[in-house]
């Protein structure tokens, strides 16, 4: 097998054999893959990274067996492209329509695209995705069947098993799908979606704010389930609905069942429901935190992780298995709810040092906590400043999975970095391309950071969030300005040039 095992990859690539450059992982028996992709966790909201106030023991605990990482980078700001860009490999601005989707958003990664758990399946995984999808399913935008079987679906791009929220917690429908049909689907309340009008009869948080228990910030004024008020129309649901405060606790047993009930080797992409809004944590995290539902939803987030690892212990199976846990994209308080995340945020970081957060060009926006763990593989309690960017976990899972050759068809941006991902080299990719909600985007190379201009506002008044985006090009040093506030643009023509030949280069790279 090991002649086939070629890997072809990005800009400038060479077919590399995917054998011989790591002894310790080909000394390894196929390891099990858990990616917990959390949402909208930022960089200083984990207690081990130093500037969050609220306890995270078992994220703790796994950065002390692991290696920690400080420059580690989603594709892009938002949820959407950034799962796209981890799933498929592909830097999600190649392809139109990879923005936030909505809730009844077509698949956004289409059944002809090789993903992560195709790889996976290649090399004789059961696949599983759990959790956050918000990557669409269905052939046509507005048309599935809610109350029939979804296709196509997760299981035409690699995994065996799924049991997702089709998009966000604030969007519509407000049910679980279990292998493409709704979980818990209730004969007696037919499920209808709309996201292009009012259905008739039913109450809406505009309309009806008397029924809400959480209200909005702003937009969120759409269909209301549980006392909440979503984006999105949608009637019936009956039993299948689900409670937010339940959320957590539901997907999180479903992502326990699917370790328990796997055979090895397995990979599991677990998306987590927190700390996207509206953030309802389960009644018994509720004023746990001190920093109202925001804090809460991070004590319950760190729960989840917890019962994961406890389980891997419980079958023995820690030390075989590769945890990759990281978020979406970076930090929001107010993202549309009145849940008191900037009144109650104290003295808590969520942003650690840098400028910005999620929907931002400045490094908030995509520079995200990241941990990884595989026994004796990872060095206990590891640091590691090296560059990292999620686009390049695909080909790095696929090569310690023994997967097959990705198919030259699959053109794919991810390269394979073992060595930065077990934290053996610390320092990694030579730049980082990422991309803000308004499709601007930037290179970090070594110490260099460039937001290119752009049209888009500047500043978001409802989430008190610099997006990055002005007229002019801009260019930091953050070695010493790691909160981007000095623009040396002027200063350093040279640095600027090759930065904008990295962007042109990429742009026109045809994939
Ligand atoms: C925004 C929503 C925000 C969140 C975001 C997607 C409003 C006012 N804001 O449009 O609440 O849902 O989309 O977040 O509706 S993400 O993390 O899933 O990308
Ligand atoms: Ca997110």
């Amino acid at each position: 097998m090991k002649a086939q095992n070629l890997l072809y990859f990005g800009i400038g690539s060479t077919i590399l054999p995917l054998s011989g450059c790591c002894e310790k992982a080909a000394n390894t028996e196929k390891p099990n893959v858990i990616i917990i992709y959390s949402d909208d966790v930022g960089i200083g909201d984990l207690e081990c990274y130093g500037t969050g106030v609220v306890p995270t023991p078992n994220v703790n605990r796994l950065a002390s067996e692991g290696v920690r990482f400080t420059n580690s980078h989603t594709t892009s700001a938002t949820s959407t492209p950034s799962r796209f860009g981890l799933l498929s490999g592909i830097y999600p601005w190649r392809q139109a329509g990879t923005g936030i989707a909505t809730g009844d958003a077509a698949m956004v990664i289409r059944p002809e695209r090789y993903t992560i758990a195709d790889a996976a399946k290649s090399a004789g995984y059961k696949t599983g995705a759990v959790g956050k999808w918000h990557l669409g399913i269905g052939s046509k935008t507005g048309e599935q069947n809610w109350n029939g079987k979804i296709s196509p679906g997760l299981s035409d791009i690699g995994f065996d098993y799924s049991f997702i929220m089709a998009a966000t917690g604030d969007r519509v429908p407000c049910v679980y799908i279990e292998d493409g049909s709704v979980y818990n689907w209730d004969a007696t309340a037919p499920i209808e979606v709309s996201y292009k009008g009012v259905i008739e009869g039913e109450p809406t948080g505009k309309e009806n704010p008397e029924l809400l228990k959480l209200h909005p910030s702003n937009g969120h004024n759409q269909a209301i389930v549980n006392g909440v008020s979503r984006i999105g129309y949608m009637k019936g649901g009956g039993k299948a609905l689900w409670r937010d405060e339940d959320i957590a606790d539901v997907i999180t047993e479903k992502a326990v069942e699917f370790i328990e009930g796997s055979d090895e080797p397995f990979l599991l992409y677990f998306g987590t429901n927190d700390v996207h809004v509206p953030r309802v944590p389960n009644e018994r995290f509720i004023g746990k935190s001190g920093l109202g539902a925001r804090g809460d939803a991070i004590l319950q987030f760190d729960y989840c992780v917890g019962e994961i690892l406890d389980v891997l212990d419980r079958m023995g199976i820690a030390d075989n298995t590769i945890i990759i846990l990281s978020s979406d994209n970076g930090p929001v308080l107010d993202d549309g709810y009145a849940d008191q995340a900037v009144e109650l945020l104290g003295d808590h970081k969520p942003m650690g040092p840098y400028r910005g957060g999620k929907y931002s060009a400045f490094e908030a926006g995509t520079r995200v906590p990241m941990i990884v763990r595989w026994g004796k593989n990872t060095k206990n309690g590891t640091v590691s400043d090296a560059a990292f960017s999620h686009v390049d976990i695909m080909a790095s899972l696929n090569k310690l999975m023994g997967g097959v050759r990705i198919p030259d068809t699959a053109k794919i941006d991810s390269r394979e970095v073992v060595e930065v991902l077990l934290g053996n080299d610390t320092v990694g990719r030579d730049y980082i391309i990422q991309q803000n909600a308004s499709n601007t985007l930037s290179v970090l190379s070594g110490d260099w950071k460039f937001i290119r201009a752009s049209k888009g506002h500047s500043y978001d008044s409802h989430t008190d969030i610099e997006t990055g985006n002005t007229p002019e090009d801009k260019l930091y040093n953050l070695k010493d300005d790691i909160g981007e506030q000095n623009n040396i643009i002027a200063s350093h023509p040279d640095i600027v040039v090759k930065m904008k030949d990295i962007l042109t280069t990429e742009i026109a790279y045809g994939i």
